[in-house]
């Protein structure tokens, strides 16, 4: 399975393309526009997310509601292309149409902690436009888009869940209690920002208002949840096949994620090994686990027990209040640039890593069980299940 997007955040519209998807998964332009929607929502978005829509047209790979085996090719229209179609015109434009319009104006006055300075210098632009355009997270569109054909595979041929909840916006007091399964993705959804439980979510909104109100930026915690993922997904055999690195990779390349933990991640290495292990007992239909601190991994493969993953989102880096930087043009100090931004982007930081753990697990579930269609794979997911007496 592989993936790929393209488009720019104020380009006619993003494009998203899956290759390698069994035939037969269900999957409606309904169905992505759901996920898009989960994407928009959570307290502390910017201007932007009120007014755009995401307009799905599905081009390719699909018909009458069933994937074909074919590339999968998926547009979603920015709304926002009319007021940038001269600004960001594939085509040349004439210089004299260009003359005077504010949205063109070279932006020489890179965000610290953007793309901006870096992408500028290796690019060679003396405007951080075409860079900023395609590191925006507008892109995560896509990746929500892609995720949504791996996730209704996975669900269709294995049964398995994805859910995401916030533990912690800025400075808030980080959420303890039990990991939320599938069924309370409703709740977490309607929570304005995505928490599992009142009293996370109370500091959480705390926290961006404050922000909000001092022309602040903030990041947060992240965990994902994938239940009913089987035994033996992954390797041992090298580095690059070992699923935890794998799904490491794909959350750190989420735009703004800093950090990714893999079950008790950083406090295993806190503890006692007597203390950071799940001891195996024996069940009636294979091992169970008293614990899960490993996050559903050992060893590169998944053990059968719940996939856990947890990512820390930076602040957004486009701060009103804005921050010290150099004009690039005139090697002056000066102040960053800034239009309109998010306070807060991390509940839906939560859909985009949801997306990312279902295209990581699908594409690793794939090379497990192979066969070009849904029943094919899922013959042969049952036959390995029956193989190993577990689930
Ligand atoms: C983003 C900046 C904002 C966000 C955008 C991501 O856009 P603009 O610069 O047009 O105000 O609204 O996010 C989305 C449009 C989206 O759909 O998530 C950035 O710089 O990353």
């Amino acid at each position: 399975l592989r993936w790929i997007t393209a488009g720019e955040s104020h380009g006619p519209a993003l494009v998203a393309m899956v290759e390698g998807m069994v035939a037969g998964v269900d999957v409606t332009s309904a169905d992505i526009a759901e996920q898009l929607a989960r994407r928009r929502l959570g307290y502390g978005r910017g201007a932007r997310m009120k007014f755009e829509a995401d307009k799905v047209t599905m081009i390719g790979g699909v018909r009458h509601g069933k994937t074909l085996g074919g590339p999968i090719a998926v547009e979603i229209g920015n709304t926002e292309w009319p007021k940038w179609e001269k600004v960001m015109s594939a085509d040349p434009v004439d210089a004299d149409e260009l003359a005077g319009t504010a949205r063109n104006a070279a932006l020489t006055r890179p965000r610290p902690g953007h793309a901006d300075y870096s992408g500028m210098l290796k690019y060679g632009f003396d405007d951080a436009r075409p860079i900023l355009e395609r590191a925006s997270a507008r892109e995560t569109a896509a990746r929500v888009t892609a995720g949504t054909v791996a996730r209704n595979f996975l669900k269709q041929v294995l049964g398995v869940d994805i859910v995401s909840h916030i533990i912690s916006i800025g400075a808030s007091e980080p959420y303890e209690g039990p990991a939320p399964r599938a069924g309370d993705l409703d709740a977490i959804d309607a929570s304005p920002v995505r928490a599992f439980g009142k009293d996370a979510e109370t500091s959480m909104i705390d926290q961006i208002e404050a922000a909000k109100r001092d022309g602040d930026t903030l990041g947060g915690v992240v965990e994902v949840i994938a239940t009913g993922v089987p035994v033996g997904l992954g390797s041992h055999v090298s580095g690059e096949t070992r699923l935890d690195a794998r799904l490491a990779a794909a959350l750190m390349g989420i735009q703004a994620i800093k950090g990714v933990e893999v079950g008790d991640g950083f406090e295993t290495a806190r503890r006692r090994g007597s203390q950071a292990h799940d001891e195996m007992v024996p069940g009636a239909d294979g091992v169970l686990r008293s614990t899960n601190r490993a996050g559903g991994l050992e060893g590169g493969m998944t053990n059968g027990e719940d996939l856990r993953v947890r990512i820390a989102m930076k602040p957004i880096s486009t701060v009103p209040r804005a921050l010290a930087t150099v004009d690039m043009t005139t090697g002056e100090t000066a102040s960053a640039i800034h239009q309109r931004s998010d306070v807060c982007a991390v509940p839906a930081a939560g859909v985009v890593a949801e997306a990312m753990v279902a295209l990581v697990v699908a594409q690793a579930a794939l090379e497990k069980f192979g066969g070009d269609s849904v029943t094919e794979t899922g013959q042969n997911v049952q036959a390995y299940l029956a193989g190993v007496n577990a689930r």
